[in-house]
């Protein structure tokens, strides 16, 4: 029993291990896996950590390779290769200032089944999708939405960070000019499953260690680009500015107002603000809003969005500035297939685990998998439910369960 003890042991200190080896990539200097990271999709401390995972996916004896759109795969073949194998990841991209769970621990835990696979019936292929996070011009699921056809020829030229899309696709290793041939199409896997953290707070509040994912949110995004004039702070009577800043803020406070007036779960947020020349002694000539919101509904997402953009426009007539509001993402909602949520269920009870059944506030790769396989999400508790933040923290015993469980059922599916 001690063997099998210390196997699992070790197997834990093999996730925990490469969780905590991973968290180093992108930490603030002095700090500790407290401390929270920053690996923005496309930038450096991306392209380590993605060199990192690749490294573990080599050790595992899994055969890598990038696609065109810089999703990473790792395989191990099955006995009978004719058969579709089945695919588990998630990201290892985080936001700025981030956590060190969200995408890693299902990345890496999808690493340790490859690693403790025997000879299955099929192959199982470990994925790390590119870009995840919407850290690039608000459009998130960059990989796996380039996987199901879903990045069109003109999103790859939306510059940010003063970069087009295809040009940082082309820093992590892709090959945007062929990324169609990074298109998985139905029938290539036999299923799809996610380890992930919850990022909210309802499994922790029930006392409950794993979540059985029913469906994931819509998520929709704009930017609202405010065009006034730059003037002196000092010089320009109040009733003369053109003021980017004041007109963006009343964008802000009507993305709430409008999304607060239905009834219903739905969600809006504006997190990125980009005031121009953002100087304390000139009138703000220039402001970028990034706006999201998300509900399991796709028809109240597009009414929601219709209400901002006439409120837009009535805030631009008023002002006398210009406000633009572009699309700048759309990500259907997507319902996990029920035979893969019983799957998860009756693992979790086999190993006399609690679970619950549950939506995904979050937005995940699994929504685009959806679209081409059966796709199943196990979801484990977040401390106070918190997420995208240095705060974000998951138990390792709880890491430890979700492991198990995503490992059992990708083994049951793969025979
Ligand atoms: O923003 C999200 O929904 C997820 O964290 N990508
Ligand atoms: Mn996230
Ligand atoms: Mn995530």
């Amino acid at each position: 029993l001690g063997g099998v003890a210390l196997a699992a042991w070790g197997r834990q200190e093999g996730l925990r291990g490469m969780i905590e080896e991973l968290s180093e990539i992108g930490r603030p200097a002095g700090g500790s896996i407290r401390s929270g990271v920053s690996r923005v999709g496309y930038t450096d401390e991306d392209i380590a950590g993605r060199r990192y995972v690749m490294q573990k996916m080599r050790e595992t004896g899994g055969v890598v390779r990038v696609d065109a759109a810089g999703n990473i795969f790792a395989r191990r073949e099955g006995r009978e290769r004719g058969l579709a194998p089945v695919l588990v990841g998630s990201h290892v991209d985080t936001v700025p200032e981030g956590g060190n769970f969200d995408g890693v621990l299902g990345a890496l835990a999808a690493v340790e089944v490859l690693r403790g696979a025997g000879a299955t019936r099929r192959g199982i292929e470990a994925v790390v999708w590119a870009c995840e996070e919407a850290t690039f011009a608000g459009a998130s699921l960059n990989g796996s939405r380039a996987a199901v056809g879903r990045m069109g020829a003109e999103e790859l030229q939306v510059v940010w960070r003063g970069m087009t899309k295809a040009e940082a696709i082309r820093r992590i290793g892709g090959r945007p000019e062929e990324l169609e041939s990074a298109r998985i199409q139905p029938g290539a896997y036999h299923a799809y499953v996610e380890l992930h953290i919850e990022q909210g707070g309802r499994l922790e509040k029930a006392g409950v260690p794993i979540g059985v994912v029913e469906g994931i949110v819509g998520v929709d995004r704009y930017e609202v680009v405010v065009r006034g004039e730059a003037n002196h702070a000092g010089t320009t009577p109040m009733a003369e500015r053109k003021d980017a800043l004041v007109a963006a803020s009343q964008v802000t406070l009507a993305v709430r107002e409008i999304v607060m007036s239905e009834p219903g779960e739905q969600v809006g947020t504006v997190g990125y603000l980009e005031v121009k020349p953002n100087a304390a002694n000139v009138v703000p000539g220039e402001a970028r809003l990034l706006v999201e919101m998300r509900d399991l509904s796709s028809a109240k997402l597009e009414a929601l969005g219709a209400k901002i953009r006439k409120r837009v426009e009535a805030i631009a007539g008023e002002s006398g500035l210009r406000i633009d509001m572009i699309r700048r993402g759309r990500n259907e909602p997507a319902l996990a297939d029920a035979g893969i949520a019983g799957r998860i269920e009756a693992t979790a009870r086999g190993l006399g685990l609690g679970t619950m059944r549950m939506a995904s506030g979050a937005g995940h790769d699994a929504q685009m998998m959806a679209r081409v396989m059966p796709m199943g999400m196990v979801f484990v508790p977040s401390a106070g439910g918190v997420s995208h933040s240095p705060r974000e923290w998951t138990e390792w015993e709880d890491c430890e369960r979700g492991a198990r469980v995503l490992r059992e059922v990708v083994l049951g599916l793969a025979g």
